[in-house]
């Protein structure tokens, strides 16, 4: 996968350069955090021949071009050999930013693909988490335990057309009872992301996380993407800001970032698409580290605050670099012709993106 070849880049550099790396370096943190959970591969790269290392490692995913295709619906229906399954998840979780000491419950819907099985620790997962809009739930994409739904068919059919890896989808939820700011919520969510849910939820099912401290977490960025439609969106956006450490692949869907206010994307597309550079400077990041795919409907009542700024983001050629593959960029806005506020334009713009996720 990609962190092997990054692990592998970086110790080829090493050799080449005869440089031996300064730990305290923000880069060689970065590196440090790509290459965690294949330090056996660079440890023993380390130590093994220089040429066999230099020349042998190529990266092993090719990723599809990015160029819009519409929606095969018969992907939403048709039979396929096998079907996931739809679990409910629940966790406790606090207020992470008020404080105190009660403790809350609440559950998440999870996409488990065919064959998934419990008992085999040896699997690995790929994982997304995916945030509803606004007055929804995760019943708008999964309906309930055991159920049918579009969303669940997308991705069997996805899988079972080799487009993507088997991959758990967890379809969480910004409302909490003890905040009725939706904004916050959303804003928020990331410190429950990742003090309470990712921890319960990795530590059952088989994700790359090797084990759930922060430091299992950021080893396995690469396998974890993080996507929302509207006011998930904007949870999306905050996620990006946030938790870069721990997350590699974002998938915002008919929203813009509000960090700089509400729907501030497009009333200040240039300022806000900045502060999200400024944001991946600061983290020590670079533009090799993270992957957005973003899009949205062509009618969507979030395209005039989502394209100016994906727009102004395109232009910060050194951090965000649009590209119609990820080999050779990290930033892809996908617009989706005729497509609402809705379920129809999250479908397609994930018909499109899910492919392209995880390292
Ligand atoms: C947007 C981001 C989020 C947007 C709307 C929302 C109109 C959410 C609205 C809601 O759920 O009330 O860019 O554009």
């Amino acid at each position: 996968m990609k962190n092997k070849f990054f692990s592998a880049m970086l110790v080829a550099t090493m050799l080449l350069t005869g440089c031996a790396g300064n730990e305290e370096s923000d880069a060689d943190n970065i590196n440090d955090q790509i290459s965690v959970s294949d330090t056996t591969t660079t440890s023993a790269a380390t130590e093994s021949a220089v040429t066999e290392e230099a020349v042998e490692i190529v990266p092993e995913r090719i990723y599809p071009d990015n160029a819009y295709k519409a929606l095969d619906r018969t992907f939403l229906s048709a039979e396929v050999a096998e079907r996931g399954s739809v679990v409910k998840f629940t966790y406790e979780t606090k207020d992470n930013v008020g404080g105190g000491d009660m403790v809350y419950e609440k559950y998440a819907l999870v996409y488990l693909p065919a064959g998934y099985d419990e008992n085999d620790t040896e699997t690995r997962y790929n994982v997304m988490y995916f945030m509803h809009g606004g007055s929804d739930s995760p019943e708008w994409f999964l309906k309930g335990e055991g159920q049918k739904s579009e969303f669940a068919y997308l991705f069997d059919s996805l899988i079972a057309n080799g487009e993507m890896e088997p991959a758990i989808i967890c379809f969480v939820s910004y409302y909490t009872e003890y905040r009725s700011d939706d904004t916050q919520n959303c804003l928020n969510f990331h410190h429950e992301l990742m003090n309470d849910l990712i921890p319960a939820f990795e530590s059952k099912y088989h994700t790359y996380a090797e084990d759930v401290t922060p430091e299992g977490i950021r080893a396995s960025r690469l396998h974890r993407a993080f996507g929302g439609f509207s006011m998930g969106a904007v949870t999306t956006w905050a996620t990006f800001e946030n938790r870069l450490d721990s997350i590699a692949y974002y998938m915002p869907v008919s929203g813009d970032c509000w960090a700089l206010g509400g729907t501030a994307g497009g009333s200040r597309p240039t300022a806000t698409a900045e502060h999200l550079a400024q944001v991946v400077k600061n983290s020590g990041f670079t533009a090799e580290d993270f992957y957005i795919y973003t899009g949205c409907g062509g009618n969507d009542i979030a395209e005039p605050n989502l394209r100016p700024q994906a727009d102004a983001m395109a232009q910060l050629t050194d951090t965000f670099i649009e590209c119609d593959n990820f080999a050779d960029g990290n930033f892809y806005f996908c617009l989706y012709e005729n497509g609402g506020h809705d379920k129809n334009t999250v479908l397609n713009v994930m018909y499109n993106g899910l492919p392209k996720m995880f390292g």
